[in-house]
């Protein structure tokens, strides 16, 4: 089905649904390097990328994505001046941080440089100049080593990664969330990407049962992303303390009114509500 020569992109996260994106053209493809990397247009979602299979994004709702990466923890923190992104090779996370003023530094630590470089090259609107920010640094290099060398403290940290096969499988583990919480600051957050949990519920639970292992203040929360097939996308929250959760709604709204910026997904409404799992997530 992902023969380049058909029409049709087709992924299967459960062996009993497919979901099959229309192909109007291949950008780009390779399966030579650390991962099978494809780039493709289509008539309704702009540029897909699929990382081994699966959708990562698309031009059309990456929004829902990477905002709530980004937005829900900067704006519930308020003092994110530091801020670590280890994945996200397509720069989506990267441009939502920077629209906050008060960082002053993002590092993105992306183990493939291929995807950067493709990214930058074929949908460029996906880092929209994030990558040539004064205030961004680039490491290619493994997440998981970065964290345990590094001497720097962030006050966030963003593990925009895909699914636990392949390349990330270490990122999904009680060492890499310890090396997380020992470089962070005092009110510190880490959120991470787990899962659409209908069907990858492992990722879910066992995410959130390594954050409550390890931080002071553990959760999900959820996303809609309508190219992740089945439902609720799920994000894992870890922080050092509970001072950003407990900021109250008034404060975020203030705080999102005055950074300025326009988003596709995020309010402060979707803020408050973000937190409220179906019975089916009470894990
Ligand atoms: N990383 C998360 C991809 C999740 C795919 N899983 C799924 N569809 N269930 C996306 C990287 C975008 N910056």
């Amino acid at each position: 089905m992902n023969d380049p020569t058909n029409r049709w992109f087709a992924e299967t996260l459960h062996g009993s649904y497919e979901q099959r994106l229309e192909i109007s053209d291949i950008l780009y493809r390779s399966k030579s390097g650390l991962q099978d990397i494809i780039i493709f247009e289509t008539p309704f979602f702009g540029k897909v990328l699929a990382l081994d299979g699966i959708v990562q994004t698309t031009e059309r709702d990456e929004a829902c994505y990477h905002e709530m990466l980004a937005h829900v923890p900067i704006l519930a923190h308020g003092d994110v001046r530091e801020a670590l992104i280890i994945g996200g090779g397509d720069g989506g996370a990267l441009r939502e941080v920077l629209r906050h003023g008060s960082v002053d530094r993002a590092t993105m630590v992306e183990i493939d440089h291929t995807v950067v470089d493709i990214c930058l090259e074929h949908m460029p609107g996906l880092s929209d100049g994030a990558f040539h920010d004064p205030r961004f640094d680039l490491v290619i290099a493994d997440g998981v080593k970065f964290v345990k060398e590094t001497a720097h403290k962030f006050d966030l940290i963003i593990v925009d990664s895909t699914d636990p096969i392949g390349p990330s499988v270490q990122l999904f583990s009680d060492e890499f969330y310890t090396d997380c919480r020992n470089i962070l600051t005092d009110d510190g957050i880490v959120v991470c990407q787990s899962g659409v949990s209908f069907v990858q519920e492992e990722e879910a639970r066992g995410t959130l049962s390594r954050l409550t292992k390890i931080y002071a203040d553990a959760a999900l929360y959820v996303t809609q992303v309508p190219t992740y097939s089945f439902g609720f996308m799920t994000l894992g929250w870890g922080a050092n303390s509970n001072r950003a959760r407990s900021t109250d709604d008034a404060t975020i709204r203030s705080r999102f009114e005055k950074a300025s910026f326009a988003t596709k997904y995020y309010t402060p409404e979707i803020h408050a509500a973000c937190f409220a799992l179906p019975a089916y997530m009470r894990y």
